[in-house]
């Protein structure tokens, strides 16, 4: 093990998710928020990231376009300087190393903004959205509290043990349709939800078919989790492809294999 004790492992195994504190320390941090903030600002985005607007702010008047971003993603295709901070920084590859093995490719990252008044995301599991373009398991998310997580802020929120169970998505893969993957036979009540409030600077970590959620934000402080994906390097590609995703996945660590993500004949 790299990173990761025996017991953390366990955790992730049993729940599907796991909290790692301190992820980053204060002078990460404030690289982190320095690069996020940079990218955010851009008006009209940087030409590599891809923007969602959250629908309850779209119609506001009072406040401005960016402060409407319910996610930005690709920002690591945007920022050389993301990617040497923290995406491929040695301590995020070790975690990761520990959860889906040595070979691992970057895929990329969504940062969720979740603005004063923003709004949550319904029920889901991540491959459900995944797994369509590629398939294999060894997927994960590690998201990192660029501010403080707390339950009236929206923080992310998951069933424990779920990801045990494969659930049938309803999927509309447009631009506009950020959680156009919701489940469209799970009754959230009848769910055990564990809200996973984080201080910034820590990680959750979570597992591609962990079903989860996240409420809105119903304080005055932004709640920004900046959001990086990591695939192991056996997962394959399928037929189709994403139009979320015009880019290339990342290499990060160990091997990659012919048809498999990361390999690129040119
Ligand atoms: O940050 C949020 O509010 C939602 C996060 C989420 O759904 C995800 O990371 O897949």
């Amino acid at each position: 093990m790299k990173a990761l004790t025996v017991e953390q492992i366990g955790a992730w195994e049993r729940n599907g998710f796991l909290k790692v504190e301190n992820f980053v320390d204060a002078d990460e941090l404030a690289d982190i928020r320095r690069i996020m903030e940079g990218l955010v600002e851009q008006d009209p985005p940087h030409e590599n990231t891809l923007v969602d607007i959250d629908p309850v702010l779209a119609d506001r008047t009072d406040i401005p376009r960016t402060e409407k971003f319910r996610a930005l993603m690709h920002a690591a295709h945007a920022s050389r300087e993301l990617l040497e901070t923290y995406t491929l920084r040695p301590r995020t590859l070790d975690v990761v190393e520990d959860l889906i093995g040595p070979d691992i490719v970057y895929y990329t990252d969504q940062t969720f903004l979740k603005p004063p008044g923003g709004s949550g995301a319904p029920a889901h599991q991540d491959n459900g959205y995944w797994d369509v373009f590629w398939s294999g398991k060894g997927k994960l998310s590690v998201w990192l509290a660029l501010d403080d997580s707390t339950l009236e802020r929206g923080c992310t929120q998951f069933v424990p043990g779920s990801h045990r169970e494969v659930l049938q998505h309803d999927r509309d893969f447009s631009k506009d349709a950020l959680f156009g993957g919701a489940v469209p036979d799970l009754d959230p009540d009848q769910l055990d939800f564990e809200p996973v409030e984080l201080k910034a600077g820590d990680a959750c970590i979570h597992h591609c078919e962990i079903i989860h959620r996240s409420g809105p934000n119903v304080s005055d402080h932004s709640r920004r989790g900046l959001v990086t994906i990591y695939f192991s390097g056996r997962c394959t590609y399928t037929d189709q492809a994403s139009e979320w995703f015009p880019h290339r996945m990342i290499p990060a660590r160990g091997h990659v294999y012919p048809g498999c993500v990361g390999w690129y004949e040119s």
